[in-house]
């Protein structure tokens, strides 16, 4: 059946759809539909998922997936956290986001950084099912590469020698946070 992708980001959306294709899902993205972005009020990336999944199966009347994710900075408390798209600004400029985290990062030793991905799956009758995936890794400077999306060239996963920005996409979906919460996905979707 049809099946909405719930995300204006179109790096997102392109990962997505790569995860989904061996499903032979038919999928259409909120940004074909021209759904609108709601406000994303949540306090985690759960919170912000399930908000945006519920209101694409809503305005669609079809099933909606969502994805809420992000860069959590030890150093820096977990920042930007939740706040990763907002921390580009409105143009959404990743390499100014990047250099305020390297700015952030000053006189530093701990890089340790993780990406985290709650996904969504939301019903037009409301239902929801969640899932959450991380990727631990180091923060590298200067950024490497021009794969990916978002905060990727900074991102040097462990006990890997390229970058998420330098990655092939098979070589990241092997290992994301994004992969790993469509794998809980898929799990539960066959314990149904
Ligand atoms: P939607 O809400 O429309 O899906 P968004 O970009 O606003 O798009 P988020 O609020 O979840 O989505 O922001 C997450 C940000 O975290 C995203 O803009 C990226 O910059 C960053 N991010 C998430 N996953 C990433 C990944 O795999 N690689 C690099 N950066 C990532």
């Amino acid at each position: 059946g049809r099946l909405v992708i719930a995300s204006h980001n179109p790096g997102k959306v392109r990962e997505i759809a790569e995860l989904l294709a061996p499903f032979g899902a038919q999928v259409v993205s909120a940004g074909e539909l021209m759904l609108p972005e709601p406000e994303e009020t949540g306090q985690t990336f759960v919170e912000n998922a399930e908000l945006k999944a519920r209101a694409a199966a809503l305005a669609t009347g079809l099933p909606a997936l969502a994805d809420d994710s992000g860069l959590a900075v030890a150093a820096l408390g977990g920042d930007p956290g939740i706040y990763s798209a907002r921390w580009a600004g409105p143009a959404r400029d990743f390499s100014y986001a990047m250099k305020r985290i390297e700015k952030g990062l000053e006189g530093q030793y701990n890089r340790d950084a993780h990406f985290v991905c709650a996904l969504s799956l939301a019903w037009p009758d409301g239902h929801v099912e969640s899932f959450e995936g991380f990727v631990h890794g180091k923060l590298v400077w200067p950024p490497r590469g021009n794969q990916g999306f978002g905060y990727d060239p900074m991102f040097l996963p462990n006990g890997h020698s390229e970058t998420f920005g330098e990655m092939e996409p098979a070589a990241k979906h092997a290992i994301s946070h994004r992969a790993a919460a469509f794998r809980l996905l898929v799990d539960s979707c066959f314990r149904l």
